[in-house]
């Protein structure tokens, strides 16, 4: 078995290998936009999809573990998807996330990366909780039961991370993204995210002329993070967050707006014109999941997040820009 890896810091001058497992994704394509706008010399970034390799087979990852060599890994691939794919899907998103973190994290101690930073999201703390929600919260019940298989596959990363830097001193850590949104996401009718679904279906009713129907009541409540802001976050903590503990990376809780006012940011950045409707025959999944930044506020107070009508105008642009080649 390979020896422990150094949990030395990196050096400002020496080369790193940084691999970026989903770099192909919505948060993906975002760091890849984000480094490319602030180049550091001694940076080398790999961005991987799974055209490189299916990371749920071991062997096939220590295949592209062996071939980039990396110091560092981001770690964001992952079967994803809304409330209405996780619904459908619990056992396929329980498997394939354990396989594939399964495969990266012990591909991570093999070839000695001196740091990996995995995703988790904020809809996999516990259903019943008080709010706001923080790190310490994680494991202290079960999660929402329309996506458990997910929860349950991302809540072990936590688990997977300490016993690798208990057992092997190992420097892998984790972040816990709110709901992301933004150019390059997956419009997909019926698996997507509640921003980018209705994004694609604003802009067919536009075409058709006819109503926009938002599924469920639209009372629900979501924080959202803009995907380039998630990036430069995601950034800083790879370059200098040292806790193994994860990090909330999160807009504030004050920011927590409704489906219904997401929906009307949509149709205004469309400049749609028709009838909105809700079909409260659908799910509405989680009412809440507020998560606290005070942690991320401790470290960055004065970041500043986009304004949820400047993002969503962008990636409404994106999309009617993009709308032959983006993932629908
Ligand atoms: P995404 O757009 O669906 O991208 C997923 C990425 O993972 C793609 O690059 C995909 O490659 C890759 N991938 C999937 N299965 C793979 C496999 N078996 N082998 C190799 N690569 C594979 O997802 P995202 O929204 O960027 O999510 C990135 C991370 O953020 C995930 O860990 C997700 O759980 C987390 N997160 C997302 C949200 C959100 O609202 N989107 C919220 C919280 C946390 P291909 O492009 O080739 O398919
Ligand atoms: O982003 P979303 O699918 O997932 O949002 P969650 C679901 C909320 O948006 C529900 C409403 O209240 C839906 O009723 N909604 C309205 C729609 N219209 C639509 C639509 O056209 N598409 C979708 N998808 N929703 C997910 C978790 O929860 O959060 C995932 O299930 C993941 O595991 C993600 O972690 C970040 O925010 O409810």
């Amino acid at each position: 078995m390979a020896s422990p890896p150094s949990s030395k810091k990196v050096c400002p001058d020496e080369t790193i290998t940084i691999m970026v497992t989903g770099g192909s994704g919505l948060v993906g394509q975002a760091i890849r936009t984000v480094v490319a706008e602030e180049a550091q010399p001694n940076e080398h970034w790999v961005f991987l999809s799974s055209k490189d390799g299916d990371l749920s087979d071991i062997t096939e990852t220590r295949k592209l573990f062996e071939k980039h060599r990396p110091t560092h890994v981001v770690h964001l691939a992952a079967m994803v998807g809304g409330l209405f794919k996780n619904i459908k899907y619990k056992l396929d998103f329980l498997r394939k996330n354990l396989q594939i973190n399964d495969s990266v994290l012990q591909c991570c101690y093999e070839y000695k990366v001196k740091k990996c930073v995995s995703c988790l999201s904020t809809c996999i703390f516990p259903d019943k909780t008080t709010y706001p929600i923080d790190e310490t919260m994680v494991h202290n019940g079960p999660p929402h039961s329309s996506n458990f298989g997910y929860a349950h596959a991302k809540r072990l990363i936590d688990i997977q991370n300490r016993a690798y830097h208990e057992q092997h001193g190992c420097m892998f850590t984790s972040v816990i993204p709110t709901n992301i949104y933004g150019p390059h996401d997956n419009f997909n009718l019926e698996d997507s995210h509640v921003i980018p679904g209705l994004i694609h279906k604003c802009y067919i009713a536009k075409q058709n002329e006819s109503p926009l129907t938002v599924y469920g009541s639209g009372s629900p409540l979501r924080q959202f993070i803009y995907s380039k802001d998630l990036a430069k976050l995601f950034v800083w903590v790879l370059r200098h967050y040292e806790e193994i503990d994860p990090i909330i990376l999160s807009v504030g809780e004050e920011d927590e707006i409704s489906i219904k006012d997401v929906a009307l940011m949509i149709t205004e950045a469309m400049e749609f014109k028709q009838e909105v409707k809700f079909d409260t025959s659908k799910s509405d999944g989680q009412h809440k999941k507020t998560a606290s930044n005070a942690k991320l506020r401790s470290y960055l107070p004065d970041f500043q997040f986009t304004d949820p009508k400047q993002g969503i105008r962008e990636a409404v642009e994106w999309f009617c820009s993009n709308y032959d080649t983006a993932r629908k």
